[in-house]
């Protein structure tokens, strides 16, 4: 069976509907597919200034959202990050492969680092221990969002130049990546990707808002003067993004829809999108909120990831270890 394997960062109180349908909901669809391995990158988390209490809570609420919205911790391994000691180990093995020059060419890192006055070395080797997350587990498949592109190509060529090097080790993973949700824009701003370090709080809309907010961020979302549900990304972004979120949250293509509105204002449209996104959306909060009253059962589930992925894990440092010419690990 294929493996499948994906991340997301434990870095705000709630994911949000970017990190959702361009991410989370394949990796639910694709535990029909293979053995998934999912975890919250808490390793990652700490690339910028945090908080260890904040972070703690986060981590725990973040795998809450992940089985509210539909992983099945029986079937997948989901697992912190942190608690698999080979993620580090393996990192410090492909950071010695990386050149300093394509390392710096990591478009995520120049964003971040511009906007910080504190850069720290690991937010510069980030996307190396992404690389190690996908390598140890022999990930033939990776769900991610299109901003994750440009790092999926570093773990490619990474486990490329490493199979070269030393003879064949890693699988090359392949992005797995929906065209149509590739990039959920800002509500505010649609020349953006959605994104929790949005400027305008109502571009955003997280997955644990109340459904109230949900609509409001709907209806008060960015769109044109030109009053016609039409998909035309290029000079409608606004329209054309709430079209795709609509389409891909009601399964009714987008063609379908600007059948429907033809002739109706934006109103009516926003309004549908709205009942669409609090249907679909808002019971996961309570679902989320149910999880995390069971913290025991939380925590052993992690437990139990862990010691799965653990498993995968050991067997694939082992075998580059060798590799590398070290004495295999204790
Ligand atoms: N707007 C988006 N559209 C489609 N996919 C998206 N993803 C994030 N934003 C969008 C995908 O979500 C997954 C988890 O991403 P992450 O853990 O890297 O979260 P993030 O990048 O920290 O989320 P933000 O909001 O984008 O954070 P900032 O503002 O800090 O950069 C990934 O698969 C990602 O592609």
């Amino acid at each position: 069976a294929p493996r499948i394997l994906s991340g997301i960062q434990p870095t705000s109180d709630s994911f949000h509907l970017g990190n959702y349908l361009g991410a989370l909901r394949q990796w639910v669809d694709l535990q029909d597919k293979g053995d998934a391995f999912y975890m919250v990158v808490d390793l990652h988390a700490i690339t910028v200034l945090h908080a260890p209490k904040v972070l703690r809570k986060r981590t725990l609420v973040s795998a809450a959202q992940l089985i509210a919205l539909g992983i099945d911790p029986s079937r997948s391994a989901l697992f912190a990050q942190s608690q698999v000691a080979e993620h580090p180990m393996l990192s410090w093995i492909l950071e010695c492969q990386t050149g300093f020059g394509e390392a710096g060419r990591m478009t995520q890192f120049k964003d971040k680092s511009a906007k910080s006055d504190r850069v720290s070395v690991g937010l510069y080797t980030y996307p190396i221990l992404q690389a190690a997350d996908i390598l140890l587990y022999q990930a033939d498949y990776v769900p991610v969002g299109k901003d994750q592109k440009q790092h999926l190509e570093l773990s490619r060529d990474l486990a490329e130049r490493f199979n070269q090097s030393f003879g064949p080790t890693f699988t090359v993973p392949e992005p797995h990546i929906l065209k149509s949700t590739e990039t959920i824009k800002d509500l505010a701003e649609p020349d953006k990707k959605m994104s929790k370090s949005s400027e305008s709080p109502k571009g955003c809309l997280y997955l644990l808002d109340d459904v109230n907010v949900m609509r409001k961020k709907i209806k008060s979302a960015v769109t044109d003067s030109e009053a016609r549900v039409a998909y035309d990304p290029e000079n409608k972004p606004g329209v054309s993004n709430l079209l795709n979120i609509h389409s891909s949250l009601s399964g009714v293509s987008v063609e379908k829809l600007e059948a429907e509105f033809e002739g109706k204002g934006y109103g009516d449209f926003k309004a549908a999108v709205a009942d669409v996104v609090a249907d679909n959306l808002g019971p996961i909060a309570q679902r989320t909120k149910e999880i995390l009253d069971d913290k025991a059962e939380l925590e052993r589930i992690l437990d139990d990831g862990a010691e799965r992925a653990a498993s995968a894990a050991r067997k694939t440092l082992f075998k580059a270890y060798k590799k590398v010419g070290f004495r295999p690990p204790r």
